[in-house]
């Protein structure tokens, strides 16, 4: 989800409080009720997703090769996975009752301790998936020269292992965006509707993430833009759009627990003429990835960007486009609850001279078009999202309150779209959905497009700035 510079003011005003969650107090005092109420929620969950396993285990006699190990990705210094348990009894055993033994004593030892297989489509929780062991790492890089003192840095060390249970945590929303994203890949076909797609995805992300209101869950809508729409689609009801076999589609969705959001999107392309524009888009992302670091300045980090996306060009029915850098969209800063954290990354070069911080989560996304590289707002709107910086703000109208308190009970302020009002059951909403827009209580985010005709693609990680190296969350084998 990218930060654009229609909705400057936004990131400006949060600037200062970054981390500080409104939605804090409410969470506390809700306590106890919504501990109990999680508790019941959690042992239903479990049942039926123990249900679904048994009924998938059953069918996986008849037709092998269903299951999928649940954490497919491995980083690029070739760290191995956190879920390493080698389960090799090595036993090279002799007589015929040894091997027996030893065969019983595995079997008797996977029961409790072996990793459990995600099913197609996947349906067993990450948590349930790795308990009692760490979340997967995500990609560990390293600072530039100049920051590398830090590795070894006691103190710095110090401070990394303080981080260790936020960590896990966010660690917990990639590993269920990866999963998602892996089942997504092979039903996105085209033909698909993109309704049904997007309900499939953020279904798949509430069951493996266990969503639990305000706690975790989705953390925006699912961004499935065509062509020259770059950001800020998805379907409201009735919308028949089919995804088309010369269709760009950007997918963007969300994943936080406990407000700690991974924000990581990527592009399909059935038609290989688009394989160039893909390319120029990835590289471009991995520049902005390679460049983000403590003490980087944003400016170089959107230079760099920009450099390498433009260094492409994309041939389209015998019509070479250059490669352009979108150049009022930006990655942007994380903050708890808060997507757009208060700090842009731009995708072009010039001036931005605020640095990147340790202990700062970044968004970084690069889009490329072969339109003008500079998009407008446009089409019927999905996306919302509270005003971080509002105050409190008495409301006259009956409905407008009550829908502000729906939107307070359930997203906080967390970006949502006019189906997730719908799944909760709220209809005609949309005069008091107007009416929070124009008191400034909720900003409405229209579709950000370029130029007709014309198309882009996305890439988008999430990293966390380590205080002794960056870590891409969001890495995967895909992208
Ligand atoms: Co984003």
């Amino acid at each position: 989800m990218p930060a654009d510079v229609l909705h400057q003011p936004l990131g400006h005003e949060i600037a200062e409080s970054q981390d500080a969650a409104p939605i804090e107090d409410k969470a506390q005092e809700d306590g106890e009720g919504a501990t109990e109420l999680s508790k019941s929620q959690k042992k239903k969950a479990k049942k039926k997703a123990s249900a679904e396993r048994k009924a998938l285990a059953a069918d996986s006699q008849t037709s092998e090769g269903t299951a999928v190990t649940a954490n497919g990705h491995s980083d690029a210094n070739g760290h191995a996975e956190a879920n390493g348990e080698a389960e090799s009894s090595a036993s090279a055993a002799g007589s015929e009752s040894e091997e027996a033994k030893a065969k019983k004593k595995s079997k008797a030892k996977k029961k409790s301790a072996a990793p459990l297989e995600q099913t197609v489509p996947p349906s067993i929780p990450v948590a349930d998936l790795f308990r009692g062991r760490q979340m997967p790492e995500g990609e560990w890089q390293r600072y530039t020269e100049d920051q590398r003192w830090r590795e070894t840095d006691e103190e710095k060390r110090e401070i990394e292992r303080l981080d260790a249970d936020m960590i896990n945590d966010v660690r917990q929303a990639a590993e269920v965006h990866r999963q998602v994203r892996q089942y997504m890949r092979g039903i996105i076909k085209p033909g698909i509707s993109l309704f049904d797609m997007c309900e499939t995805l953020e279904d798949r992300v509430r069951t493996l993430i266990q969503a639990r209101g305000l706690e975790c869950g989705t953390a925006f809508p699912t961004g499935c833009s065509l062509n020259y729409v770059a950001a800020h689609w998805t379907p409201n009801a009735g919308d028949k759009t089919v995804l088309g076999a010369d269709d760009v589609m950007k997918v963007d969705f969300g994943t936080h627990i406990g407000g700690r959001i991974i924000d990581s999107a990527f592009t399909v392309a059935f038609n290989p003429k688009y394989d160039p524009l893909l390319t120029a888009v990835r590289d471009a992302t991995n520049t902005g990835i390679a460049e983000a670091g403590i003490d980087a300045r944003l400016g170089d980090i959107g230079a760099a960007i920009q450099e390498v996306m433009e260094s492409h060009e994309v041939e389209l029915n015998g019509r070479t486009y250059p490669v352009k850098s979108i150049r009022n969209l930006n990655g942007h800063s994380i903050g708890r609850y808060n997507i757009h954290g208060g700090k842009s990354v731009p995708i072009v070069k010039g001036g931005e001279g605020t640095r990147m911080e340790e202990g700062e989560f970044f968004a970084i996304e690069t889009f490329g078009s072969t339109g003008k590289g500079f998009v407008h707002e446009d089409l019927e709107t999905s996306h919302y999202m509270k005003n971080y910086g509002v105050g409190h703000v008495p409301l006259r109208l009956p409905r407008a309150k009550a829908l502000l308190s729906t939107i307070d009970k359930n997203f906080s302020t967390l970006a949502f779209c006019k189906r997730y009002l719908d799944r909760l059951g709220e209809t005609k909403y949309q005069m008091a959905l107007k009416n929070l827009c124009d008191q400034g209580i909720i900003d409405p985010y229209p579709p950000l497009c370029d130029t007709r005709g014309c198309y882009v693609a996305q890439f988008e990680h999430t990293l966390y700035l380590h205080p002794t190296r960056k870590e891409v969350l969001s890495r995967g084998d895909d992208y």
